[in-house]
């Protein structure tokens, strides 16, 4: 086991990793920069150092100063949060050459999965179902029309350097296409220094359903479950449940059997999420991340496991503690991202938080990295904690999730709750009835 983990992170995930450390008696080392000299995860941490100024270029995403921290201190590890260097294959290639273990798969299986192209066919050559499209990279428009002549318009363009919906442009009909796939490929070349695009056909109303997996890297892989995270804004996921309300038993065995055997034939080790599109009963893999997600407490809660303890174990040779048949599923759980942002426009709102109230009681989780009296600095995203609820069934959660928001108390800044107070009472929300768009529609609206 290691001795003592650096975090490289700040914020909510800093504190989780922190507390796992805690729990599994491992010395802990934060990094932080001179804007989070006050943060919470600064003070919990046995050890701390300041690693640059604000912005994250300068200090979370600076590989040579964090390198050199792990060395001061001693850290035998690094736990990368989600974000920042969490999938930045170098990072995991750099720690691997200073003997100081990276606590996620190895740099090659970041590699693969980052380049959007390469993971869809290593998801196909794995088994895994993917949404009909171009084979690889489409380089010609008179390949593009034959293949989106095939598959059936409306068709999506996707940058392979992309991920998370950044470059992407839907083609309603031929007349579309060319300059749907000259504009991907420009603004692919210029955001990402890679032009290479792929196409889809575009499914219209999915729901966005992911499988948490995790691999020991020595051949066993195990799935989690799944989360139904349609529930989005501008690619931000806004609300997360654990089952999916659109699933049954035999189909959430089913993905999960097929992922779980993949990760084991891959030889991946770690956290990982295989994403999916869920359409008309059948599942479109999209895009894999190789991180512990925001999201990551609604699998908790219903199984119970701790994955950031099954992380450090995995990672440090220990194996994980589980076999799939000892994990099972028990109740409903659903997380709210509490944003200091404003409830209908998303514009960030940092500042002093004069008062803050978590609720309590059977059920209910909150993770956050904030206190009374804490200012938010205007460097990072607006994430500033997590309401997960958890009930036996999803009326229980339900209604466990309306009381848990009226006793939510921040105070000083804008906040996402009001928007999470709407939306328990809402009667699609309450009969699981929403797909990607309901959200953005909803707040259209105005309703
Ligand atoms: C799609 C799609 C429809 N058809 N691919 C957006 C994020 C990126 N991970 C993939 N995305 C999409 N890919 C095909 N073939 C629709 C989306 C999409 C979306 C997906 C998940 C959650 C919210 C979304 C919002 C808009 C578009």
């Amino acid at each position: 086991m290691f001795q003592k983990i650096l975090i490289a992170n700040r914020g909510e995930i800093a504190l989780r990793v922190l507390r796992a450390c805690k729990e599994l008696g491992i010395q802990t080392v934060v990094v932080h920069s001179t804007a989070d000299a006050d943060a919470m995860h600064v003070r919990l941490a046995d050890e701390s150092v300041c690693i640059g100024p604000p912005p994250s270029r300068d200090s979370y995403l600076n590989i040579h100063q964090i390198v050199a921290a792990c060395e001061i201190t001693g850290a035998d590890a690094v736990h990368p949060g989600y974000g920042f260097l969490s999938e930045n294959a170098k990072f995991a290639d750099i720690l691997a050459a200073h003997n100081i273990t990276f606590i996620g798969p190895t740099g090659d299986h970041i590699r693969i999965m980052g380049d959007k192209i390469e993971a869809k066919r290593t998801a196909k050559r794995l088994g895994i179902p993917v949404v009909p499209g171009s084979d690889g990279a489409v380089t010609e428009d008179k390949e593009a029309k034959r293949i989106a002549a095939a598959i059936g318009y409306p068709v999506i363009i996707k940058a392979s350097a992309g991920g998370g919906g950044r470059g992407m442009k839907v083609a309603r009909s031929e007349a579309d296409l060319e300059v749907a796939l000259q504009t991907a490929r420009s603004e692919a070349g210029a955001a990402f220094g890679d032009d290479a695009v792929y196409i889809e056909k575009y499914l219209q109303k999915p729901r966005h359903i992911e499988v948490q997996v995790f691999g020991d890297g020595a051949g066993r892989g195990v799935h989690f479950g799944e989360r139904d995270c349609s529930l989005q804004r501008r690619h931000q996921k806004v609300w997360e449940e654990a089952p999916s309300p659109a699933l049954n038993a035999e189909e959430r065995a089913h993905i999960g059997g097929v992922c779980a055997r993949a990760i084991a034939d891959l030889g991946y080790s770690g956290a990982g999420t295989i994403e999916f599109l869920y359409e008309d009963g059948q599942f479109y893999f999209i895009e894999m991340n190789t991180r512990l997600q925001v999201e990551h407490p609604v699998t908790e809660a219903i199984t119970g496991i701790d994955l950031v303890h099954e992380q450090i174990r995995v990672a440090s040779g220990g194996g994980l503690s589980v076999r799939q048949e000892d994990i099972r599923f028990h109740g409903h759980a659903i997380e709210c991202r509490i944003n200091a942002e404003d409830p209908r426009t998303f514009t960030p709102s940092p500042g002093t938080i004069t008062h803050f109230h978590t609720p309590g009681g059977l059920g209910i989780r909150v993770d956050s990295g904030v206190y009374s009296g804490y200012k938010i600095p205007p460097y990072y995203d607006s994430l500033i904690g997590k309401l997960i609820v958890h009930g036996r069934n999803r009326v229980e959660c339900m209604m466990r999730l309306r009381r848990a928001l009226d006793e939510f108390v921040v105070d000083g800044i804008k906040t996402t709750l009001p928007l999470f107070r709407d939306l328990v009472g809402n009667a699609d929300i309450a009969n699981g009835d929403y797909d990607i768009h309901w959200l953005e529609k909803y707040l259209a609206e105005g309703d």
